[in-house]
């Protein structure tokens, strides 16, 4: 493992994730993907003054636990216009959140809520955003990588825009001063797939998943 700090409470670490782990959870989230209700999607986007009826920029998305809606940025306990509930979080996401948090952001009593599955392909991307529509603005975000690896853009402390490498079988916490950091994900690079996705994910395919506590204690 390999622990970096690109700034202040942004820590990446990569390496975190063994071949097997990485193809066992590859596994698991293709299934629950496969939910014809809950499962992977390509949801429509809050319109903008550019676009009235945008797409979701990632190719694949799902959640597990509350639902965001990309249409809104709103958190829901059922999917609007389905009226079911999402997958909920499995008990081994749970406890892989904390011992996330406990060996690299002690954190105290994280509950994550929810968890965004966005599945990227060649031609996705995630602009530039601050993650704000969560009531709880205190707790950390933490991000699993599997696949290919992404520049992934991020503001520093003095508001100035970075760029790092973001390989697969990683993952990410940002939290404290960095939780509403600006941050955005752009071109996926080829020929990166992490060891134990292949057979799972295709040269230029990543997998992304965050985890949230949404609401305050
Ligand atoms: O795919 C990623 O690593 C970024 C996801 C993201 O920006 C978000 O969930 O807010």
């Amino acid at each position: 493992m390999k622990v970096i700090h690109p700034r202040k409470d942004f820590i990446i670490v990569e390496d975190f994730f063994s071949p097997v782990q990485v193809s066992d959870w590859l596994d698991f989230i293709s299934l629950l993907g496969q939910d014809e209700q809950r499962g992977f999607h390509h949801p429509d986007l809050k319109p903008n003054r550019f676009h009235k009826s945008p797409k979701y920029p990632v190719k694949k998305f799902m959640c597990l636990g509350l639902y965001w809606n990309p249409l809104d940025y709103l958190y829901y306990d059922k999917i609007p216009g389905r009226g079911v509930r999402s997958h909920e979080i499995p008990k081994e996401l749970i406890k892989l959140s904390h011992l996330i948090l406990e060996k690299f952001y002690p954190t105290p009593e994280f509950i994550p809520q929810s968890v965004m599955v966005n599945f990227y392909t060649e031609k996705s991307s995630m602009g530039l955003h601050v993650d704000k529509d969560e009531p709880n603005k205190d707790a950390p975000i933490i991000g699993l990588n599997f696949g290919s690896t992404c520049r992934f853009f991020y503001e520093d402390e003095s508001g100035q825009l970075r760029d790092i490498r973001i390989p697969g079988n990683s993952v990410y916490i940002f939290g404290g001063e960095a939780r509403l950091m600006r941050h955005g994900v752009g071109s996926i690079y080829s020929k990166t797939l992490s060891p134990g996705s292949e057979g799972h994910l295709k040269n230029k395919e990543r997998l992304n998943l965050t985890i949230r506590q949404v609401l305050k204690r």
